[in-house]
């Protein structure tokens, strides 16, 4: 146990010694590093072990959360703060000579995600250890050998180079080779008589081994509160395979099967909401979903002996669709494994499956090609059609003659397999991630299913860990939030609202001030070390970080920008500003990288001119991740949340911010009018088109971005200046043009260019008052306790995790 710094010194030395294989003196950092964290691991597995015992006793549901993506970020300095152990480890180590910050350094980020969906099912696995007495949560994703790509700007342009964060190993994940589970793909499917029972046998299959590599995760200084997310990874099956192979010469033949193997889990697909539909992404997926449900029915035996009461104990949820295939790969286990009549298995398979949808962009619904489909997962088709047949059947006989119902919902329809739709029916509850998104659901893309299964459609609103994005990214917030109302905050967020005692507290203000410049400080000193461009922590800081896409409108704010330039360049004064954004394109997204060159050439134009660069400055930060946001979040003062209304599900950057105190410029969407209901007028700037307005402008022929372009002189001035020579480049931007007015617009930037700049100067101006400004700054982070993910968290166990009703 570990209590002060003497008994952290005692048991670092101990480790050391056992984990490393020089003596102290000689050795490096990352060996420094190493030990220490095979010293903390080993503390939380003896945690686990203890908890385990707990969850096994209490007899406490277990939720399966299958994600394909887990954006985790640093480990070991928000373990040791879950740990409280943060400022024993600093000291101990200092006393035996070894910077603490030196080895943080040595920590790789796991890149196991794109953007929000990945980074959500990360902070959902940290709540879902915070919140423990209501059900034990688990993680399930995969390992990608190469995550996301690491961005790097080259000349303005995004350059991928690819991340190889497994390079040293990385030592938070153990493996376990003893829970790996066999994953079949490809074959043929023949069937056979057992008595009177007909049975499947899936022959000449290519089996695939998952094996899981288990990451430890905490929850706030209760060592109870503890659960892990297991990755897999894929490996071929050995059995003495290539020796035998070569020996009769087929060695290329197994050097081929190894390479398809592990090309599984080689790769994280870097789109974000663009469906891949390569056989390579189905395999990923059901290779995830394989193991997943696989390993919960192992463990589930190997505790209770059979699978009685598997649905009151158990529950799985699918993060969007990209699991959905564990649908009917439950059903398959249960039929074809488990010996279960069709009745039974589905019984306990729609009372398991839970299903969140996160984003209602067509090109992110995914539907498979039934050719593609059937012959990479024989079975699992045949399942897939029964399931849709006995759907059809019987929907058919409760609603005679409604083909339309027929015809939305079906899960296999023009020869391909929808899977919102088997999803939905396969689940028993669905739901959108934020109000007007779920309301979205409702009544446009699951209408159809609304209406026949209403009680199935909920609302759960997006949150983040506060833990991880106020109370460790921005330490000078949140220990004056301690000073002030205690430190219960930390597990409990909505007692941040007791904070609005203290708005006519001159000293508490004071220091909320300096807080937040201290913040801003340390974000100039990143930019200026790590890009040269120098900014200043006075001006104001309006940030705009996340994915790249056009519905995200980055070039909505690059617009505005140009337009200040102008404004500026003929006199205009206004509150100095420093405009920061961030962010990685997808690798095939043409139009998106188009628009990170212009965000740079605009950034080398204002930057450059001694006229405008007292007012503001551009600056795009390289490779946005979860390590850099920690820096970005606690130093805005402006969140900029503008995206097309009815198109982000929910946001979680907008909750980022608003917990560190920044004032959010947003539009009509997602979780941003949650959080304007929350804080209300005053403290949000909110501005544009509504969700409905958007779709009613949609129809074809009711909006024209001419009209806008020739009636606006100023948004005519800037979109020209994108192909006129003004931006001092030979990079070609007509596309972007084009986009805006040849391609009539679709996320309405020049519908919403006014309004938005108009909120924006509303904004500026406000910041003149510093005292006004802090007030809505305090109000924000009073406020955003529901914010948080446990409040989420809280939720799914409530409305959906927690099975009411008979037993199954
Ligand atoms: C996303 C949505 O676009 C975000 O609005 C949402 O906050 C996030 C988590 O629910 O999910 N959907 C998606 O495919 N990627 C996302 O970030």
């Amino acid at each position: 146990m570990i209590q002060d710094k003497e008994s952290f010194k005692k048991a670092y030395l101990d480790t050391f010694s056992r984990v490393e294989s020089n003596p102290l003196e000689l050795s490096n950092n990352w060996e420094k590093y190493h030990a220490l964290v095979s010293l903390v691991k080993e503390m939380m597995n003896s945690y686990w072990v203890n908890a385990v015992k707990t969850n096994i006793e209490k007899d406490q549901r277990r939720i399966y959360y299958l994600s394909m993506e887990f954006l985790i970020g640093k480990m070991l300095a928000y373990n040791l703060m879950n740990l409280g152990l943060e400022n024993i480890v600093r000291e101990g180590l200092a006393d035996l000579n070894i910077n603490y910050d030196e080895l943080l350094l040595q920590e790789e980020e796991a890149p196991l995600g794109n953007g929000g969906l990945g980074r959500l099912a990360a902070c959902y696995l940290d709540s879902m250890a915070q919140e423990k007495d209501a059900g034990y949560g688990f993680g399930f994703g995969i390992r990608y050998k190469y995550g996301l790509f690491t961005q790097k700007i080259v000349d303005g342009c995004q350059v991928e180079v690819p991340d190889p964060w497994l390079k040293d190993g990385y030592v938070w994940a153990t493996p376990k080779p003893d829970r790996m589970i066999t994953v079949k793909f490809k074959g043929n499917v023949r069937t056979a008589m057992d008595g009177n029972r007909i049975i499947f046998i899936h022959e000449n299959y290519e089996p695939v081994l998952a094996v899981p590599h288990d990451i430890l995760f905490l929850g706030y200084m209760d060592t109870s509160k503890i659960n892990y997310l297991r990755l897999y990874s894929a490996e071929p099956v050995m059995q003495d395979f290539d020796l035998l192979s070569f020996n009769q010469g087929e060695f290329a033949k197994a050097a081929a099967y190894r390479a398809e193997v592990e090309a599984i889990s080689n790769i994280l697909y870097p789109e974000d909401q663009n469906q891949a539909g390569r056989e390579l992404r189905l395999k990923q997926e059901y290779f995830l979903s394989a193991a997943s449900v696989g390993d919960s029915i192992a463990y589930y035996k190997m505790i209770y002996g059979s699978l009685d009461k598997f649905a009151k104990r158990v529950a799985f949820h699918i993060n969007d669709t990209h699991p959905a295939v564990s649908i009917p790969e439950l059903m398959r286990i249960l039929i074809d494994e488990e010996g279960m009549s069709w009745e039974e298995a589905w019984e306990i398979t729609v009372n398991v499956f839970s299903y969140t949808n996160h984003t209602i962009l067509p090109e992110a619904l995914e539907c498979w090609p039934v050719d593609l489909f059937r012959a990479l997962l024989p079975r699992i088709y045949m399942i897939i059609e029964e399931i849709d047949r006995r759907y059809l059947q019987d929907i058919g006989s409760r609603y005679p003659g409604d083909e339309e119902l027929l015809r939305k919902t079906a899960i296999i329809a023009d020869g391909r397999i929808n899977m919102a739709h088997l999803s939905v029916i396969g689940s028993r509850s669905v739901n959108g991630v934020s109000r007007i998104h779920s309301q979205i659901l409702k009544e446009n893309i699951f209408g159809a299913f609304y209406k026949i299964t209403p009680e199935k459609f909920h609302n759960i609103t997006n949150g983040v860990s506060h833990r991880r994005f106020l109370h460790y990214a921005n330490q000078p917030l949140s220990d004056l939030i301690s000073q002030a109302i205690g430190v219960e905050w930390i597990n409990q967020a909505t007692e941040l609202d007791k904070l609005l005692a203290f708005s006519n507290d001159r000293g508490f203000m004071e220091q909320l001030a300096k807080a937040k410049y201290k913040n801003k400080e340390r974000l100039a000193k990143y930019i200026f070390e790590r890009q040269g461009v120098a900014i200043d922590p006075s001006s104001m800081f309006d940030i705009h970080v996340k994915r790249l896409h056009g519905y995200k409108r980055q070039l909505l704010n690059a617009l505005k920008i140009m337009d200040l330039y102008n404004a500026i360049k003929e006199g205009k004064t206004i509150q100095p500003t420093t405009f920061i954004f961030g962010g990685k394109a997808a690798s095939s997204y043409q139009r998106a990288k188009d628009v990170i060159k212009l965000i740079n050439s605009v950034a080398q134009i204002v930057n450059n001119d001694k006229q405008v660069n007292d007012y503001i400055r551009v600056v795009f930060l390289e490779n946005f991740n979860v390590s850099l946001g920690e820096i970005v979040y606690p130093a805005a003062d402006v969140s900029e949340q503008i995206s097309t209304a009815s198109k982000e599900a929910s946001g979680t950057g907008c909750m980022k911010f608003m917990f560190n105190g920044a004032i959010t410029l947003g539009s009509r969407d997602g979780a941003n009018l949650e959080i304007h209901e929350a804080v209300g007028d005053e403290h949000f700037a909110l501005f544009g088109l509504t969700a409905a307005q958007v779709m009613e402008l949609s129809v074809a022929g009711r909006y024209n971005s001419w009209d806008e372009y020739s009636s606006t002189p100023r948004l005519k001035r800037v979109i020209d200046q994108l192909v006129d020579g003004f931006l001092q480049t030979t990079y070609d931007f007509h596309s972007i043009r084009n986009g805006l007015l040849w391609e009539n617009d679709c996320f309405f930037v020049l519908k919403d260019f006014m309004p938005y700049t108009v909120a924006w100067e509303g904004l500026n101006q406000k910041y003149a008052d510093q005292d006004q400004w802090l007030q809505s700054s305090l109000y924000n982070i009073a406020k955003a306790g529901i914010f948080s993910s446990d409040r989420a968290i809280k939720e799914y166990h409530q409305l959906i995790w927690n099975r009411k009703g008979p037993v199954v």
